[in-house]
């Protein structure tokens, strides 16, 4: 094996700095496992491989667990990780965001082919003045086979409850941030990238927490070898 030059992959730099520690972390349910990492600092880089640190999922199919109730799925690999909050019709409504059912869903990317996956950086929804908002039983899964019925690997699990059926994660609930959350994934090989979701804590400031059972997404960005190294618009 080549010895491993490491670079680092530019994904993932801030927990958003706005978020203003309470009582409980952020202010969210005390039942969360929320990650401590403090969310004003930059996460550390993620090392991967020399040529392990390209962008594989820039404009790639996107299926889905069930059909959007708003947003097309092509938005999730379109390069904008930012979601917006708009009026229109006297309501507002999530712009370059899709809106899934509520429960357990999943949204997956096909690389096409095969592809050795070093890393994947996730964006459900964060919206600038809002709520501090973490999602509920994030899990990402690698497989070769579009049903993940066989050689599928997981590569970040934190349902601690184990509600999906996965096993109980161990990786650490975390509050949205404009950065997105990217995690490694080891040199794991596959074609689809498989993301899952189970609604979201909104935490608000005080005592309005409440649990929102949609389920948002903004961006999937995967790393690894191979591509054309395409860098977010963010
Ligand atoms: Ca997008």
């Amino acid at each position: 094996m080549r010895a491993c030059n490491v670079l680092v992959l530019s994904v993932g730099f801030l927990i958003a700095s706005r978020l203003v520690s309470t009582g409980s972390p952020w202010g969210l349910s005390p039942y969360m496992q929320l990650d401590p990492y403090p969310h004003d600092q930059q996460r550390p880089p993620i090392a991967v491989p020399e040529g392990c640190d390209k962008l594989l999922s820039r404009g790639c199919g996107v299926t889905s667990s069930t059909p959007p109730l708003s947003g097309e799925l092509s938005l999730i690999t379109d390069g904008v990780t930012k979601c917006r909050l708009q009026w229109g019709w006297g309501m507002q409504h999530l712009e370059a965001c899709v809106t899934l059912s509520p429960g357990l869903q999943w949204v997956q990317v096909d690389l096409g082919e095969e592809k050795e996956i070093h890393a994947v950086c996730i964006w459900h929804c964060h919206l600038e003045h809002s709520n501090q908002r973490a999602y509920r039983a994030v899990i990402c899964r690698i497989s070769s086979d579009p049903d993940f019925a066989d050689g599928a690997v997981t590569v970040f699990n934190n349902d601690y409850e184990n509600s999906a059926g996965f096993g109980k994660g161990k990786d650490k609930e975390y509050v949205e941030s404009p950065y997105g959350r990217p995690f490694a994934t080891g040199a794991v090989k596959g074609r689809y990238v498989r993301c899952y979701s189970n609604g979201c804590f909104d935490g608000g400031t005080g005592n309005d927490q409440s649990v929102l059972p949609g389920n948002h997404y903004t961006e999937i960005e995967v790393y690894g070898r191979g591509g054309k190294g395409e860098k977010h618009d963010q």
